[in-house]
């Protein structure tokens, strides 16, 4: 059964092609520095909004039906993994990531649940094999049920702590089981809306007894993968505990968890914790714990997780330098958490968008592979800071300076007489000069 009918394989067909479904700059197997596109964007899937969303929001009911023509939840959900193989192969996407709930309804109990996960994933191994195509990453849904009303592994219920371990205990199993080399935890409902009924110092401490006891887990069972950690300050709680890059290191450090967990950095999150996506990116590789990219951008005039396609070429552009910059993607890659528009509410729609988002990294990564051969911005940088290669600059680097001393050479200066511009204007020229 074909489900995107009228819709073939789609193809490249370079910068001049009028053809909607084509692609104008993602050419899968074109080598740039010495790897195929293919291999440096490693694009995802997101199961949750390409197979699931219907396009409801608070106003409305959904605008597009995802049943695939069934009734029966099972039988949809089986529908659903075939019409995903179908749009990964049609899109030449390689890789998808999927919570739990999204491939499998959620039964009447914990252990319904766990057989309608076995069934599919079955299924979906099956598929995986036919079309060669992987798991980027796996995790859980512990935000949508109402038993999750206050949060998972932050509940101040212990029952729920313990469902929640439950939950994803089956999740960690089932992304091994399909090959997975990424388990995810965001932050769902990890968070607080007032502090005058919450124990923070408790909640955070749960939050770590949870994720310690995962990463025992999955490695028991063998999972050689990256567990990621995916930052984001608000919504659906007024406050997330995981607000961002360098809040999830100060925690991952206290609780020693830094070793084993890397950041799946969202562009729309970095943007509702008011930094920039590649802030949230160079945070994670100068502390080594880059990881993957939820791929998607945000409406600056509005205020929440819009999840839009991303076709920003400039933040693109930015991303894969720092992407490249840090050795490229290892058990990561760029997952598509996005959705087209609630009016965007047609089957070629899903294709537009995502053929717009994949030829804007493919753009990104052909611009960042030229701002690097130019060099031009890499050596602004290393020549602004070059007073801490020699002299006074380099004791202070090696830590081989004290106070008294730098006391002395100050005084000795006077006072400090040159300071070279800081040429912001230029560079962002030369930022446009290489991408038009
Ligand atoms: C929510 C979000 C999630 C995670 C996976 O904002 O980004 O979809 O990516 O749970
Ligand atoms: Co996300």
């Amino acid at each position: 059964m074909e489900f995107y009918k009228g819709i073939g394989k789609i193809k490249y067909e370079g910068k001049d092609s009028k053809n909607p479904l084509s692609f104008k700059f993602y050419n899968p197997d074109e080598v740039i520095a010495g790897k195929t596109m293919r291999e440096h964007l490693k694009f995802a899937m997101s199961y949750w909004h390409t197979m699931c969303a219907e396009g409801t929001d608070m106003f409305g009911v959904g605008t597009i039906v995802k049943d695939y023509g069934e009734t029966d939840p099972m039988e949809s959900a089986k529908k659903k993994a075939y019409a995903a193989f179908e749009l990964m192969d049609k899109l030449s996407i390689d890789y998808y990531c999927f919570h739990d709930r999204d491939i499998a309804p959620e039964g009447e109990t914990l252990a319904e649940s766990n057989a309608r996960l076995d069934v599919i994933s079955d299924l979906l191994l099956e598929l995986q094999n036919k079309y060669n195509k992987k798991v980027l990453w796996g995790t859980a849904n512990c935000f949508g049920n109402k038993r999750y009303m206050h949060g998972a592994g932050t509940s101040p219920n212990a029952d729920v702590f313990a469902f929640a371990a439950a939950q994803i205990k089956k999740a960690v199993e089932i992304t091994v089981k399909l090959g997975g080399k990424g388990y995810v935890f965001w932050g769902g409902r990890e968070g607080y809306e007032t502090l005058l009924n919450t124990n923070m110092a408790l909640e955070q401490d749960n939050m770590a007894r949870l994720m310690r006891l995962t990463v025992d887990y999955a490695r028991s069972i063998g999972f050689d993968g990256d567990f990621f950690i995916e930052p984001k300050p608000k919504e659906p709680t007024k406050h997330q505990y995981d607000f961002d890059t360098a809040t999830v290191l100060a925690f991952l450090r206290k609780y020693g968890l830094d070793k084993d967990f890397k950041m799946n950095i969202e562009a729309n999150h970095a943007t509702l914790a008011a930094h920039t996506f590649q802030h949230e990116l160079r945070v994670a590789r100068d502390n080594n714990v880059f990881g993957s990219i939820d791929a998607n951008q945000g409406d600056m005039n509005l205020g929440w997780d819009t999840d839009q396609f991303p076709t920003n070429v400039y933040e693109t552009a930015l991303c894969m330098y720092e992407v490249i910059k840090a050795g490229g993607f290892v058990n990561g890659g760029l997952n598509f958490d996005a959705k087209t528009r609630r009016g965007s509410n047609t089957s070629e729609d899903i294709f537009l968008s995502y053929i717009a988002g994949m030829d804007a990294f493919a753009l990104g990564l052909r611009i960042a592979d030229k701002m690097i051969n130019d060099g031009r911005i890499d050596g602004f940088v290393a020549e602004r800071y070059a007073s801490f290669n020699s002299g006074i600059g380099k004791k202070i680097v090696d830590g081989d300076v004290t106070m008294a001393e730098l006391e002395a050479y100050a005084l000795e200066m006077g006072d400090v007489t040159t300071n070279i511009s800081g040429k912001q204007e230029y560079l962002e020229n030369v930022m446009n000069q290489l991408m038009f």
